[in-house]
C-alpha cells in the first residue's frame, strides 16, 4: 500500500480546508488484484446468503438480464480478508491523524455502479446517517475501476464539511437520505480516479454522484473510520429513525 507518513500533515491540511483529498495509486498491483479476487469470491459465495439488509440491488436489470449489485454493507462482518485489510496499520495511522484521537475501523462497504444501470447518489452528508458527535469520522473511497465523469465519479463540495445541511428522505434505494434542496449553487469538484487510487472525505462533506449510463462499470470499496471518542447524538438519531419509519410506512 502506498501511504507515506511524510505526506500525512499535508493531507490533513487539505482535509481540514476542503473536507476531502485524493490518494493517487494507493493500491499496488498485487494488493489491487487480491481485493478484486476477494470481492469476486464474496459476490459468488457470500452475497447469495446475505440478509436483505446487507445488499442493495440495482432496480433495473443488467443488459444480460441478471441483477446488478449497488451496495454491499458490513463486509468486515463476513470477510476476514476485508476486515484485516481495512484495519492494516498504515490505514489506522492515517485514520489516527484525521480523526483527532484513537481511530476505530467501523465498516467496509461497496458502492458500485454497474455499466448502463448504476443509479444516482443524491447530495448528502454521511453524518446524516451516522449521527456522530463530534463528527470525527471519514470514509476512504477506493476505486477498484477507473472512476470518471461518464461512469459516475463522486463529486465533493469543498468546505461543505464546516456546516450542517438539512436532510430528508430521498426515495433512492441504498441512499435513503438526501440534502434538502436549497437555492444555493454548490460548487463541486469531481474526484476522477485511476483504478487503485482513492479519495478521503469527512462525514460532513457534501457529495453526490451521477448515474452510470456508460459501458464501463464503476466499483468502489469504502471503509469508514471514526474516533473512539465519537458519541451518537440521540436527537439527530431520532430524526433519522423518524424519516426511516416514514419511508417504511410508504413502501
Ligand atoms: O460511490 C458513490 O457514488 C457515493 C459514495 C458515498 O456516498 C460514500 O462513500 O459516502
Amino acid at each position: 500500500m502506498n501511504l507515506n507518513p511524510s505526506q500525512f500533515s499535508g493531507w490533513k491540511q487539505d482535509y481540514e480546508r476542503d473536507g476531502f483529498f485524493t490518494l493517487p495509486n494507493l493500491l499496488d498491483a498485487s494488493l489491487h488484484a487480491a481485493l478484486d479476487a476477494e470481492l469476486d469470491r464474496y459476490i459468488r459465495e457470500v452475497a447469495p446468503t446475505l440478509p436483505p439488509s446487507d445488499i442493495v440491488w440495482e432496480p433495473e436489470p443488467l443488459p444480460d438480464g441478471r441483477r446488478g449489485i449497488r451496495n454491499l454493507w458490513r463486509l468486515a462482518d463476513y470477510s476476514p480478508f476485508f476486515r484485516e485489510f481495512a484495519s492494516a496499520q498504515p490505514l489506522m495511522d492515517l485514520a489516527a491523524v484525521l480523526v483527532n484521537g484513537d481511530p476505530v475501523m467501523v465498516q467496509v462497504e461497496t458502492f458500485s455502479k454497474p455499466a448502463y444501470v448504476g443509479t444516482v447518489v443524491p447530495f448528502h452528508q454521511d453524518n446524516a446517517y451516522f449521527n456522530l458527535t463530534p463528527p470525527d469520522c471519514f470514509s476512504l473511497w477506493i476505486a477498484l475501476d477507473a472512476s470518471t465523469l461518464s461512469n459516475g465519479c463522486v463529486r465533493f463540495v469543498p468546505g461543505s464539511h464546516l456546516r450542517e445541511f438539512p436532510h430528508g428522505a430521498s426515495g433512492v434505494k441504498g441512499n435513503s437520505m438526501m440534502a434538502v434542496e436549497t437555492d444555493e449553487a454548490l460548487e463541486e469538484v469531481p474526484a476522477i480516479l485511476d483504478p487503485g487510487s482513492a479519495s478521503v472525505h469527512h462525514c460532513m462533506t457534501m457529495h453526490r454522484s451521477d448515474p452510470n449510463r456508460s459501458p464501463a462499470p464503476r466499483r468502489a470499496l469504502v471503509i469508514v473510520y471514526q474516533a473512539a471518542h465519537c458519541r451518537v447524538d440521540e436527537a439527530a438519531r431520532a430524526r433519522y429513525q423518524r424519516i426511516l419509519s416514514e419511508l417504511l410506512a410508504r413502501s
